[in-house]
Formats: C-alpha cells, structure tokens, sequence
C-alpha cells in the first residue's frame, strides 16, 4: 500500500483511537466537538454572521441589493430581473438575475444567480479545472414536479417600486416583489406570512479577482498566517472591516481548503411572520421545535448545521450536524402553517431567533405576536428558494412531496423487524439466530451483515472462511420468506487484485481531487477510492456490479446497506472530501456535498432493478446519508447512537422530524449502537421501535451479543409480545405507507401535525399518532418508570388499546397512564377503524394470505368511525398498474352497521388490466373477526349480526361484553365470512 508518512501516522491514530474507546467504552462517550467547525470557524459562515450582526444593530443599515425596475418583465406566471447588488460607496454593482416563479401547485420559487460565473467569465485560481458557474444542477436531483408555471398568476399592482402577483388556488396568494431595497412578502388571504430579506442579511459574495499585495514588513515575533507564496491579501472593492482572512483559502485542522472561485457564499433571512414554532431542517438531535440559536437562556449558542458528516458519537440537544439533511423548515401557528425548502447541495447554517416586542426597531410591527427570522447561509451556489403558504401542515407536506417526491412504496417484508449487529460473524451464526428467533417464537423478516462479511473490506466479495455458504445460508432465510441485507459501502479498498477498483481506476469512475486525479484517502479497508454516483457511467457501472451472477452469493432474497456515504473519509477534513474535490461535470466536492450521499443510494437503488434481465422488483436500500429526495430511494437510520436513555428519548423527536419532511421511513438503532444497554433500557426500545416506521436492531462490534431471545425473561416476552405487535399491526403499517407514497403525509405523526389548531400541542415531540389509524403511542422512555404523562389533543373518547378502558379525559387534558415494564402507553382514538393480522407467524412474507381482523373503536358521539386498508402484492410495480386492493371501512352508529366499500370507488375489473394471479387470490382473503369498542348497551343479549355481502345474506356470531370498571363495551364478530376485496355489509341493529 502507498501511504505517506503523516496520513499512516493519522491513521494508526485514528485505529488506536478508535480501539481504546470501544475497549473501555461506555455510553457517556461524546464526540469530539473541536474536529467539527463552529460558525466562527467557518469563513462564510462567519462573515454571514457578521454581516446580520451589524445591519442588526446599525440604525443606518440598509441592503445593499435592489432590482433594476427597467429590467424586470413578467410573463406566463414567472418574473425575471437582475438585483443590482452595491459595492461600498463607489457605486459599482454586481449584476445578480433573479426569476421569481409562480407555479401551478400554489408554490413560488426564487432563484438568485450571478451573472459573471454564469457567463464564465471569472478566472479560477490554482490551475482548477473545477467549473465557473455556480452550481444548477441541484433540481435535476431534488426536484421531480410541482413546477408547471402558473399562467393564471397575476400582476396585480405595479410601479417603480414594486410589483405585485397574485398567484394560487383561487389567487389567495401575493407576492409583493419591492424593489429598493429588495424584498419579497409572501402574503396569504392578505396577510404577511414569509418575508425575504426583510431584515437585510441578503448577500450574494459575488466573484472577485484576488488582488496579490506584497507582503508588508513584518516586525519580529509577528505570524502570518495562512498566506500562499508569501503574499498576503487584499481586494479594492468590499467595505472595510470585512474578515477576508478565508476569502481564498481557509485552514481547519491540517487542511487547507484551496477555494479556487474565492468567496461565493449565498445568503438570506427569511421570517416567519407572527409564527413562534418552527419544525424541520433535519438531521439534528434536539427538539422538534427549533430552539433559537443566537444564545440566551435555553438556546444554542450556534446555529443548526446543514453538512452531511460522519459524527463519531454524536450527542444530544444540539445544532451540530448529523448524516443527512433536509432543507425544508415548516412554521406552524393556531391554524397556520408555512414552509421554506432551501434548494441548495453545499454546507448550510441556519441561526434561528424569535422577536416578541414589536417595539423593537428590528421587529416586523407584527402587533405583539411573535415572530420567527431565520437567516440561511451557504457556502456556494445558487440561492433558491421554494415558498409553501399552506395553511394547513398537510398542504405543506404534500406541496413538498409533489416538488421531491413521496417515499417509494416499501419491499412489504421492510415494514417487519430487522435484525442488524456488526458483525453477524459467519453463515452459521446467522443460521443459528434465524433458528433461535424461531424457537423463542420472535417474529423477524431481515437479517443483517455488516462490513465483516466482506474479505479484507473489500465488497462485493466475502470472507471464505467465515461465509463459506451464503447461499445456503440465503436459501435457509428464504425458507421462511426472510431476507439477508448486506452492506456496501461507497469506499472501494486500494489494492491490487481487487477487480472492482481495477475497473473504477481505469474506467476513471472515481471521485478526484483538485488536481484532477483519482482521489485516495482512508476509510474501513485502507487506502480507498471513492466511486462518483454523479457520474450517469459509474451509475451504470456501479449497477452491473450487484447482478446475481456478478456479486456471488446473493440472491434474491438479498438486499443492500448503503453506510459512510456522507462520504465519510477517515483523514478528510471534518471526516469527509475535501471541498476541492471533483465530481462528474468537474463540480466542486463543496457544490453537492450535502447531494452526495443521495447519489450513491440511488445508484444502488438503480442496481438493484437490473439485477437479472426480466426481473423487476421493488429495491430496498438503508442509507446513512440523505438529501431531499432521498425519499424517493428507500429507509434511513439515524446512525450510531448509544444504548444509552436519553438517546432512546430523543430517537422520537428525530424520527417525527423525518416524516413532516418528507423522509419518513426512518428509525433509530434499537438497543442504541454504542455501548450495552441494560435489560429493562433494551425491553424499552423494542417497545418503542415497533412504532419507528423503521424497525431495526442494531449494535458495535464491542457490544455484547443482544439478540431479543437473550435477555431472559420476563424481558424476552416482553420484546416477544412487542414484536409480535408490531406483525399484528403490519396492514395498518403498509396502508401509512401507501398514504405516504401518495402525498407525502408523514408515517407516524406529532401533535402540531394532527392538531394544528390545539396550541398545547405545538412543542410535544414524544406521542404520536400512526398513520390514520387514531393509534395513540407515548413510548416510556426513562428508566424505572411506571407510568407516563399523555397529552389528549381532543375531545373524541380514547380506549387503552389492551384493556379497552376508556381513559378518562378530556380535551386538552394530561393524564398518567399506568405502564409497567410489560405495557406500552397505546391509546385509540375514537373514530377509527383499522386492519390486523392476529395470527403470530415468523415473518410478514408467512402472513401474507392471512384473515384481517378489523378493530372499530366507535366514537365518542357513537356515529361514525371510519379507516382504510391498502394491500398489494408488496414485491413487484404491479400495482403501478392497478394491482391492489384499497377497501374504506365506515362503522355507522346511527344506522349501526360497518360497511366495507372500494376506497378509490372502483368497481372490481376496474382496474387498468386484468387482474393478475395476485390479486385474484389475495381478493378471497378474508375478514376473520371484527372487534368493536365502545359497542352500544343495545346490542347486550345479541347473539348474530347479519351479514350480506356478494348478493348473499348471512349470520355471523358476536360476542358482547358489557361495560364494567372503566372498561368500555365491546363486541366481537367472528368468522364473518367475508373476502376482503369486496364490497359487504356487517348489520348490528
Ligand atoms: O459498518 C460499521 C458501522 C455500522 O455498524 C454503523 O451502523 C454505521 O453507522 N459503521 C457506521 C462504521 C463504523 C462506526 C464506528
């Protein structure tokens, strides 16, 4: 191996480092903040806080950036103009065009770019080859609709100094576009909802040559500091006293950033008028209301991080960055919601502070009311920005589905249990645990190899020694319909031999630096080279490599993890590329940063559908890191946790963070990566998990061995039973996730998102709702406790899902519920019908052509309660093609009958091809039982309701029990005899 002397020494560091932490690892372990940047360390951002800093506090300030009013034209729903941004006082200007769009689906979208590196007309220092423009491409990743022009969009008003549309459903919407300085507000019904630069913090770092001064004496004893060629500095043209220190090229740690287009930061505030709760912007730990960031009691001294990054033991309530980001920040009031998607790849900071006084010059003249301002700052290309009017928190999460897609439509099997360790050690040990899952009667669908699967690192390759077999031990899984993941990393190991990097080498493949060469750095195997899923080559390569004759030992029933795609690099800076770095289309590593792991879960995604000519089935693909649109490619985790209370806490609000923006397939390492969590801390987690809409088991190389059927009892049937409910649940689960596909509602929801008018509720981030199903879920989440607190959002009447005891409360009311280490806090809400699948068996595949049992729980009032069923064959894109059944249940109180009609109102052959053997098959299932609580006193001494279904008419047995001890009344159907795919009526009266 070629390794230079300092990277060798960094590493075996690196090596020792990591050993002596997991030896004498325990939980409390945090990262180590210094080797990842403050604000104050990063020049841009530094000098973006600066700047907010004094246009704040100087009276006098006014932005320097106003639209040439003799530019700007307005045509077919789109506003195009150049900003004229000021220089100091020598009345130069920069020539900034911006386009401000109105499209169909309600949203407005403004984009900022600079037109001399639009033009190319800069020069790059150092000889780069990197690109002159500033990054466009992002769209072409992120956006997948939602952009068709509004041609009906109006200018309403228009002068030298400003101009009005009114755009959206119904022209409810106006912007007012001013133009000196500029400004937008974004109103609703009138109102101001979102104002841009409304505090004057734009600022577009337009393009400079970098004047060479010669370097002044300098007296003894003095430093220079981050000089190129022993010069220092200097340009004519910003105003004094701006830090230029990091203006060409910036050190952190023994890095050198090179910045061959100098300063090009984007920045803008953004405020939320009268909203005192923003949501969003993940991945960060800490709650789901944004805590402020400009210091003061209670609040961050930084500001929320936006750059994908490998964070070794990350901890808790903080702003730092985690793996992924979402751009996207929803602010929500009584009955309001708006939302900001900030399209932009490069690293991002975002300062949050609230302003209550409207007395304050720097206040909105907002009454009273609070206010939100938020300033974002990036580092590099375009400023573009989507503006959601809502009102409601549901409008904002399909508007931003519709611009990057909704979650794909999950492998059925992934909605199950996932066991997951590093490492599962060889064939035979997984062997051993799918027969012992089986033998404690824990229900599991996946299996999980980690990196130790691999020969010396090297994937698509395994150990011999260790996986002699991995296809007998691939067909053992399949016996029972379960599923073998194995990870793949974006790192390709360095060595000779390995005819995976031959090929990324001399196909020229890779990622390189700024020299233009295959870039090296260091990760688990060594030496590696990192492939470059921007490249549309790689990607097909890339897929070539996951065929079935190709990766030996897969099969079908494999599937892939995508981990250290931030990308993580052991000597990079900040533990990832270096910025300078080059991608396909020569972009800078710093343009698409934050892209980059999408990319590289896509390009699996992708392989995984070529697998075998004539094949195709849905991919499943974990990734670590994420953008927006990742969505639309698989799960995410929220990485390497810790078996520890508190991270089994904040897994809650980080997963609720995922669904309102868009990625809801999301859940944490139950038993917490690091460390060993105690028994009743693991029984816990399993209670929670099975309500993560990923639910995976995962633990480090260090940790000792967990496996659920370890722990003894009572813990092992405690997880047992959590587990078995999570199976039992599974069709209410794939219905959410049908939900999800189609409009991007979230998968489990918080409060403020059911709620949006019930202020109590804004800041409560650890109940949640499931899907539509009125399932209330408060997981206990500290140790030794007995009972949890609940929050009840409403005045419906509220069942404890075991006992069926009606909780007594009402609207707006906290009450403790009991919850003993065996009982998980779950309530249902009154109103709902939803679908299960009572019989235990080992996996989801085995329960597939299972009978449903439908659960009524009746509403307070005692009218309606309604729910649906969504089921396909949960493999193929069939149901692309109408494959599906979708059935809406609706229990009717007053005539007292449940009624199970076509959701969609398609009558059977309705469907846009012929029914399929799938279909025809699943339609003959059957709705085993049906359960009602809450059932009347009338139906007391009733033995039979009739049933009519498929022009039939028949009896079905019930079993009443009446109300007693806080329990409600309830009723139990069984073997009603009817298909699920058809229409039927259960008559009570
Ligand atoms: O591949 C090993 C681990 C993996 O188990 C974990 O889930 C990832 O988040 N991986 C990180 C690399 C090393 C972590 C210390």
């Amino acid at each position: 191996m070629h390794v230079s002397g300092p990277l060798s020494s960094r590493w075996t560091a690196y090596l020792g480092l990591l050993s002596a932490l997991s030896a004498a690892f325990a939980p409390a372990v945090a990262v180590k903040e210094h080797d990842f940047k403050k604000c104050h360390q990063s020049g841009f951002c530094s000098r973006n806080r600066a700047f907010a800093d004094h246009a704040l506090t100087s009276s006098a300030w006014q932005s320097p950036y106003g639209i040439a009013p003799e530019s700007g034209s307005f045509k077919d729903g789109q506003y195009q103009a150049v900003i004229l941004k000021t220089i100091g006082d020598s009345g130069e200007t920069v020539r900034l065009p911006i386009t401000v769009s109105f499209h169909e689906s309600g949203t407005a979208r403004v984009t900022v770019d600079e037109e001399k590196r639009q033009k190319g007309e800069i020069e790059l220092r150092h000889d780069s080859k990197a690109r002159k423009e500033r990054y466009n491409e992002a769209e072409q990743w992120v956006i997948v609709g939602g952009t068709t022009l509004d041609k009906e969009a109006k200018v309403g008003f228009e002068d030298k100094t400003q101009l009005t549309v009114k755009y959206g459903p119904s022209s409810k919407f106006e912007a007012i576009i001013k133009f000196s300085p500029f400004s937008i507000d974004f109103k609703r019904d009138g109102s101001s909802q979102i104002k841009f630069n409304g505090q004057g913090l734009l600022n577009v770092e337009h393009w400079r040559p970098k004047i060479e001064k010669p370097e002044p004496e300098k007296t003894e004893g003095e430093s220079t500091e981050s000089t190129e060629e022993n010069k220092v500095e200097e340009t004519v043209e910003e105003p004094k006293g701006e830090d230029e220190s990091t203006w060409w090229d910036e050190n952190f740690g023994s890095n050198t950033d090179s910045k061959p287009r100098g300063p090009e930061s984007v920045a803008l505030d953004i405020s939320f008028v009268g909203y005192d709760h923003v949501f969003g912007i993940p991945s960060h730990t800490g709650p789901l209301s944004l805590k402020q960031t400009r210091g003061g009691e209670g609040n961050y001294e930084e500001p929320y991080r936006l750059y994908n990054s490998d964070v070794f033991e990350y901890i808790l309530d903080s702003p730092m960055t985690l793996y992924g980001v979402i751009p996207f920040m929803q602010a929500h009031r009584k009955d309001s919601s708006v939302g900001v998607f900030w399209l932009n790849a490069a690293e991002t900071w975002v300062d949050i502070t609230k302003n209550k006084d409207s007395k304050n010059p720097l206040s909105l003249g907002t009454k009273s009311k609070t206010s939100t301002h938020t300033h974002w700052i990036s580092e590099s290309g375009l400023l573009d920005v989507f503006v959601l009017l809502g009102p409601t928190p549901k409008d904002l999460t399909a508007k931003y589905g519709e611009l990057t897609g909704t979650t794909a439509m999950p492998q059925e099997f992934s909605l199950g249990y996932h066991q997951c360790r590093w490492n599962y050690v060889s064939d035979d040990d997984v062997k051993d645990v799918d027969r012992k899952m089986d033998k404690f009667k824990m229900p599991y669908d996946v299996i999980w190899l980690d990196i130790e699967y691999t020969s010396e690192k090297k994937y698509f390759t395994w150990d011999k020694h260790t996986f002699a077999d991995p296809i007998g031990m691939g067909k053992q899984l399949d016996r029972h319909g379960r599923k073998l993941v194995t990870i793949i990393d974006p790192h390709i190991k360095n060595v000779d031999n390995y005819p995976v990097v031959e090929e990324l080498k001399s196909k020229e493949l890779g990622v390189k630096n700024k020299e233009g060469s295959i870039f090296e750095g260091w990760c688990w195997p060594g030496s590696s080279h990192w492939v470059d899923a921007f490249s549309p080559a790689a990607r097909e390569w890339w897929a070539s490599l996951f065929k079935y004759d190709t990766f030996k030992g897969t099969m079908e029933n494999t599937f892939v993890w995508n981990d250290m795609n931030e990308p993580s690099v052991f000597n990079g800076p900040e533990t990832t590329m270096p910025k300078d770095n080059l991608h396909y289309g020569n972009w800078e590593h710093r343009d698409v940063h934050n892209l980059n792991g999408m990319t590289f879960q896509n390009a699996t995604y992708h392989a995984l559908t070529s697998r075998k000519a004539g094949e195709l089935r849905r991919p499943f693909v974990l990734t670590r890191s994420f953008f927006a649109g990742s969505q639309r490619v698989g799960a995410m985790w929220t990485g390497d946790n810790q078996a520890a209370w508190d991270h089994l806490q904040e897994s809650i609000p980080m997963v609720l963070s995922q669904g309102i923006t868009g990625f809801p397939f999301s859940g944490a390492d139950v038993g917490g990566f690091f460390g060993n969590p105690e028994k009743e801390l693991l029984t816990r987690w399993y209670q929670a998990g099975a309500f993560y809409p990923f639910f995976r088991a995962h633990a480090h190389i260090d940790s000792r061995r967990r496996e659920p059927y370890l722990i003894g009892e009572p813990y092992t049937n405690i997880i047992g039973a959590a587990l078995r409910l999570r199976y039992s649940l599974l069709p209410s689960w794939y219905t959410a996730f049908r939900q999800a596909h189609l409009d991007g509602t979230p998968i489990i929801k918080p409060m403020f998102y059911t709620h949006p008018s019930e202020e109590a509720g804004f800041a409560i981030d650890d109940q949640f709702f499931v899907g539509s199903t009125g399932l209330l879920v408060k997981p206990v989440t500290a140790k030794d406790k007995e009972s949890v607190d609940i929050w009840i959002p409403d005045a419906e009447v509220y069942y404890d899902y075991f006992s069926y005891d009606v909780i007594p409360t009402s609207k707006g009311k906290t009450v403790t519920l009991s919850a003993p280490l065996e009982k998980l806090p779950l309530l249902m809400r009154g109103g709902h019908v939803f679908a299960r699948r009572d019989i235990p068996r080992r996996s989801s595949a085995l329960m597939r052509w299972d009978d449903y049992t439908l659960v009524v729980a009746v509403a307070r009032d005692g009218r309606l309660a309604e729910g649906d069923l969504y089921v396909d064959d949960g493999d193929s894109f069939d149901f692309e093609r109408g494959q599906y059944i979708h059935r809406r249940f609706v229990f009717d109180g007053a005539a007292k009958s449940l009624a199970s009609v076509d959701a969609e109102g398609r009558a059977p052959g309705d469907a846009n091809e012929e029914e399929g053997a799938w279909m025809k098959k699943m339609r003959a299932v059957g709705v085993d039982r049906i359960v009602v609580v809450g059932a009347q006193a009338a139906w007391a001494g009733k033995k039979t309701v009739k049933v009519l279904s498929e022009g039939r008419t028949w009896e079905a047995k019930m079993e009443y029990t009446p109300a007693a001890q806080g329990r409600a009344a309830f009723a139990v159907v069984k073997k009603v005899g009817v298909r699920i795919g058809a229409d039927w009526t259960v008559d009570f009266a």
